[in-house]
């Protein structure tokens, strides 16, 4: 596996690439355009900027999160061909580049949920927290107010402003979608995108919805072992590939992880691990990668990785806030730096057996 770093770019990340650099065993950046919205073709000398200033601090561009997917595909709205047009645009741009990983998500209105960005744990260090009874209570523009009130300033992916504004139209334009149609959906957009994705040899990477299951009546699909394989099995190319986040997977303990990981062996191109506590149905809050903080078996996950012989990118995905960090919710240097390390042992340890 190749150790990678989630990085929002200079003008919207705490982090440095220079900090990055001297994380044991990192060789490569994950990152997106962050002035780009979704549907929008990508400008071709803003992606050899980004990639350049990745290497020239000695490390891989090894994929992009996200291409964000515009809402038109997700509905199926008759305008969606032109965006998806967009999108084969920027996979040709990327892929001519040499970036051969794109991590999206298909969930609608919202990427991830949480109820709490910095819960207080017993040590002092605060966590990103998810309380399904929360949800129940509340409508999703008061989630909005309280996300953005709790950022630290920062713009948090999936939940800029300028999304959140529409957040009501944007429930209006998903009232008729089932989860039917919201799946036809994803396989209409990855048969259009798969010729682009041959051509320059481009993995898609679906990620886990977050929670994995229907939040505020939304329609999701990408929640369990049934319905990834449903989506390889639609789409058969293995072009057509799975981000496998062991986080969000767990937001459902009835996920077991390593058998899901086992059972898409060669479709996952890009893997998030990080481990989550579970204190009742439905109520969790990310722990520390360590797996005897959380209620993840963290051997048995990086063990199936290996065993499927999966050698493409794996990131530390979320972290606590420790040591007096401020950044933004759930991506600061300390925590995702120490939890490298713990994968990186792990997987050490695997290999040498
Ligand atoms: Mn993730």
């Amino acid at each position: 596996m190749k150790m990678s770093f989630r990085w929002f770019g200079e003008t919207h990340d705490s982090v440095k690439l220079w900090q990055i650099r001297q994380i044991p065993g990192m060789v490569g950046i994950i990152t997106t355009l962050y002035d780009t919205a979704p549907g929008d073709e990508w400008d071709l000398d803003a992606i050899r900027a980004m990639k350049k200033q990745v290497n020239d601090a000695g490390l891989d561009l090894l994929g992009i999160e996200s291409v964000n997917v515009h809402d038109a595909i997700k509905a199926g709205t008759p305008d969606r061909d032109r965006y998806i047009q967009n999108y084969v645009q920027t996979i040709r741009k990327l892929g001519s580049e040499g970036i051969r990983l794109v991590c999206y998500n298909f969930m609608p209105v919202f990427d991830w949920t949480r109820t709490e960005l910095a819960k207080v744990r017993p040590d002092g260090s605060t966590t990103m927290a998810y309380d399904q009874r929360k949800i129940d209570g509340i409508d999703p523009a008061e989630m909005f107010r309280q996300v953005d009130s709790d950022s630290n300033g920062f713009v948090l992916p999936g939940w800029e402003p300028e999304r959140m504004a529409r957040v009501k139209e944007l429930f209006e334009l998903y009232r008729h979608v089932s989860e039917q149609q919201l799946f036809d959906n994803l396989v209409y957009f990855l048969n259009a995108l798969m010729p682009v994705c041959d051509e320059y040899d481009v993995n898609m990477a679906i990620h886990i919805d977050d929670p994995c299951w229907s939040v505020f009546g939304l329609p999701r699909v990408i929640t369990c072992r049934e319905q990834l394989l449903r989506l390889m099995d639609a789409v058969p190319n293995p072009h057509n590939g799975v981000t496998l986040c062991t986080g969000s997977l767990s937001s459902n303990p009835q996920n077991d992880i390593p058998a899901i990981i086992r059972s898409l062996k060669g479709r996952i191109h890009f893997a998030h691990v990080r481990n989550t506590k579970h204190t009742a149905p439905g109520v969790f809050e990310e722990s520390a990668h360590y797996a005897a903080d959380g209620s993840l078996d963290m051997y048995a996950i990086v063990k199936a990785l290996v065993d499927i012989g999966f050698e493409g990118p794996v990131r530390p995905d979320h972290g606590r806030a420790i040591w007096g960090e401020v950044s933004m919710p759930g991506y600061g240097l300390y925590d995702r730096a120490l939890g490298s390390q713990y994968i990186l042992g792990l997987y050490d340890a695997i290999k040498r057996q």
